[in-house]
């Protein structure tokens, strides 16, 4: 099972965190399904080198846009090889026909039910060019194959997703394409979810979900469990969720100490015109006051190049968002996925400017803005990202916290990711990114000051901010 890279991952040069945070969670799903008595291994090409030099029976490569050339170089090579070639993901999804030039058979959509229908074929010899996924559940989900899982390679080794989509639409989500033909937001049992967790060592989750807070019932039960077993946790969420009474409280009790937003425009048009509704008059203030009143950072998220945005979007944002003390922001180009509305309305349009997959990896543009040139977007971007995390910045974010406490972990926490860059690509090269998890941990914590454990961190001080 092959997880390839995009180009920029196995650089010689340069090999940037990002891709050393998480293993292949899809994969070591799958690998769950197959027999005790399969010889399975499970490569991930952004931190290791794969290797050609084998003969496996089966290959099994999943896809996404950015990596899709390497992908299908790799199977046109184990095709040649004789192996029999399986590719599944989002990009399949999204465009099976130019998926199955190179594959012996294809998957569309979520893997769960697919995926076993296919091993019982293959081992009768009789596997299909393709299966199409129609029934959503994740009740009889075998455990994630972790053991196939390098964990010394990643800074995040448990991740781990207990849902699969989400219950909104925003046009340029790739969610949409992906669970065409069944439902498109559906979650574990809670006591399944806490078992998986209970699995996993160490003190430190990360959810991968789309929506942790999607349903507020499984999730509301979730924290309940997950409180008092000792966790610290980061996840994503959306705003409304963020506002919401009661969840957020049972979350940060329960661990939660940085969120994800996708906040993605301050701007209420772009908000309408890309359907992201559960944004619309949200008090985004507000929501983040709440975040860090329970000592949960965040991460923001913010995407530019929609209608409304022009040349002074980016000296906006960034100053809102500094001026909010928001501790990490990730920036992304507007990028239209094949499969969702964005793409269909921008090539009715003929605003696309070519199908080069490599380059839609939300740090190029790939369409005609409506209010920039693509110049400008582009070199507007990275001028962001510089801007929020120039020392000045992070010092006028920092002090934005109410106690020396908060104010040194936000310039840990903000600093970490990006100040640092040259010393993670060494510890990255020197194989030693796994040590580097407690310092995260302790960062998360505050130094000690917010522990976990309900009996530590009553949720009355929780709720209080204290
Ligand atoms: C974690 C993550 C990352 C991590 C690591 C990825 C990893 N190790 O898998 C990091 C930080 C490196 C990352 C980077 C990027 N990411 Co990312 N990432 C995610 C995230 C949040 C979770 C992925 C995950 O673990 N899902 C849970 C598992 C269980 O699901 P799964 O992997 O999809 O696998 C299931 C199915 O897809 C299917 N399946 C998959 N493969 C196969 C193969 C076969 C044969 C079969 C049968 C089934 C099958 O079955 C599996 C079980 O159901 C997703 C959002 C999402 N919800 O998927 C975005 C997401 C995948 N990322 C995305 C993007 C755009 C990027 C970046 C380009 C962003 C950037 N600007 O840097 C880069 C480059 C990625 C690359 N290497 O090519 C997009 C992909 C869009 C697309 N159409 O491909 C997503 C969907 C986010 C979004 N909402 O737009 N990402
Ligand atoms: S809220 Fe996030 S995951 Fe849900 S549809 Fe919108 S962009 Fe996609």
């Amino acid at each position: 099972m092959i997880l390839p890279a995009l180009t920029e991952a196995t650089s010689p040069f340069w090999r940037p965190i990002k891709y050393h945070l998480f293993p292949p969670l899809g994969l070591a799903t799958l690998a769950g399904y197959c027999d005790p008595g399969d010889e399975v291994t499970l490569e991930d090409e952004h931190v290791e080198t794969v290797r050609l030099d084998d003969a496996p029976d089966l290959v099994v490569i999943q896809v996404y846009i950015t990596s899709a050339y390497r992908a299908y170089a790799l199977a046109d090579h184990y095709r040649r090889q004789g192996a029999h070639v399986c590719l599944g993901g989002l990009h399949v999804t999204a465009l099976p026909d130019e998926a199955a030039q190179h594959a012996d058979t294809i998957f569309i959509g979520p893997g769960e039910d697919t995926w076993p229908a296919f091993l019982a074929d293959y081992r009768a010899r009789r596997p299909a060019r393709r299966y199409v996924s129609k029934a959503r559940t994740l009740a009889s989900l075998p455990p994630i194959r972790r053991d196939l899982i390098k964990r010394c390679l990643y800074l995040v080794p448990n991740s781990i997703v207990v849902s699969r989509g989400c219950p909104h639409t925003c046009d340029f989500c790739y969610k949409e394409a992906f669970f065409r033909g069944g439902a498109s937001f559906y979650t574990q049992t809670v006591d399944a979810a806490l078992a998986e967790i209970e699995r996993l060592p160490g003190r430190h989750l990360y959810f991968l979900d789309d929506h942790l807070f999607g349903n507020p019932r499984f999730a509301a039960a979730l924290f309940d469990g997950l409180r008092g077993m000792g966790r610290l946790w980061q996840a994503a969420g959306t705003v409304k969720s963020v506002l919401a009474p009661q969840l957020l409280e049972k979350a940060a009790a329960s661990g939660l100490r940085s969120l994800f937003v996708g906040f993605e425009t301050i701007s209420q048009t772009n908000l309408r015109e890309h359907h992201k509704v559960q944004n619309l008059d949200r008090d985004y203030t507000a929501a983040i006051r709440r975040l860090h009143n329970l000592g949960i950072m965040v991460n923001g998220s913010f995407v530019f190049g929609m209608e409304d945005d022009d040349a002074s979007v980016f000296d906006r944002t960034v100053a809102w968002a500094v001026t909010q003390g928001l501790e990490t922001a990730t920036f992304h180009i507007l990028t239209p996925y094949p499969g969702t509305a964005l793409y269909q309305r921008m090539a009715a349009q003929g605003r696309l400017f070519h199908g080069n997959w490599d380059l839609y990896d939300t740090r190029h543009v790939v369409f005609r803005p409506a209010q920039l040139s693509p110049a400008a977007l582009e070199a507007g971007y990275w001028q962001a990202y510089r801007e929020f995390y120039r020392w000045g910045s992070i010092w006028r974010g920092a002090a934005t916290k109410p106690n020396p406490v908060e104010r040194l972990r936000h310039l840990a926490y903000s600093a970490g990711w990006k100040k640092f860059e040259p010393a993670w690509d060494w510890v990255i090269r020197a194989r030693q990114v796994t040590h580097l998890l407690p310092l995260l941990e302790e960062i998360l914590s505050a130094f000690g000051k917010r522990q976990s454990q309900s009996s530590r961190w009553p949720a009355d001080a929780v709720a209080a901010g204290r």
